[in-house]
């Protein structure tokens, strides 16, 4: 019976190795210079130091409401092998102002305009920090973009508040 077990095991073992030989990781928690990486469009920005961090100092703003038109973060990212690639792009997003809101659009794209997904993502006030995460498979070595958007929904002047923080990309190959 322990002989079968353990080779049992083994073969098991043997079979995840050749799965995934490697995994690739880039992080950015929007620490240090976060605008000399991340881009920020319209009414968005980065907190440095003032406690609303979900890890380290800095985290990042979005901001929408009367008339100031869709606010956004992206980041490239070059990643990639010589061969096929599961990529798993994560944030943590904050819902402030008393009221649950959303990322209206986490949009992926290549630096050869190919569009990979878009996808929505649900906000829930009281949550603090909550996890979107986003799949993209690939093909050989890509420059991947990510951008985090919201839109306005005619709430008001106050609209819609998201912090965003601890961005990760992991790509199994
Ligand atoms: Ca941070
Ligand atoms: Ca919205």
């Amino acid at each position: 019976m322990k002989i079968t077990a353990l080779s049992l095991a083994t073969t098991l073992l043997l079979f995840t190795g050749t799965a995934h030989a490697g995994v690739r990781q880039f992080q950015d928690g929007f620490e240090g210079s976060p605008a000399t990486k991340w881009r920020a469009v319209n009414h968005a920005g980065f907190d440095y130091n003032i406690g609303n961090a979900r890890t380290g100092q800095n985290n990042a703003w979005l901001h929408t409401g009367n008339s100031l038109g869709n606010a956004s973060v992206d980041i490239n990212v070059a990643t990639g092998t010589n061969g096929p690639s599961i990529c798993t792009a994560r944030i943590y997003a904050n819902a402030l102002n008393n009221r649950s809101t959303e990322i209206d659009r986490v949009v992926v794209t290549d630096s050869e305009g190919h569009l990979y997904t878009t996808m929505h993502a649900s906000l829930h006030y009281g949550s603090g920090y909550e996890p979107i995460t986003v799949d993209v498979d690939i093909q050989g070595y890509k420059t991947l973009n990510f951008r985090y958007e919201i839109q306005d929904n005619n709430r008001g002047f106050d609209g819609e508040w998201v912090r965003l923080d601890d961005f990760t990309l992991q790509c199994a190959y």
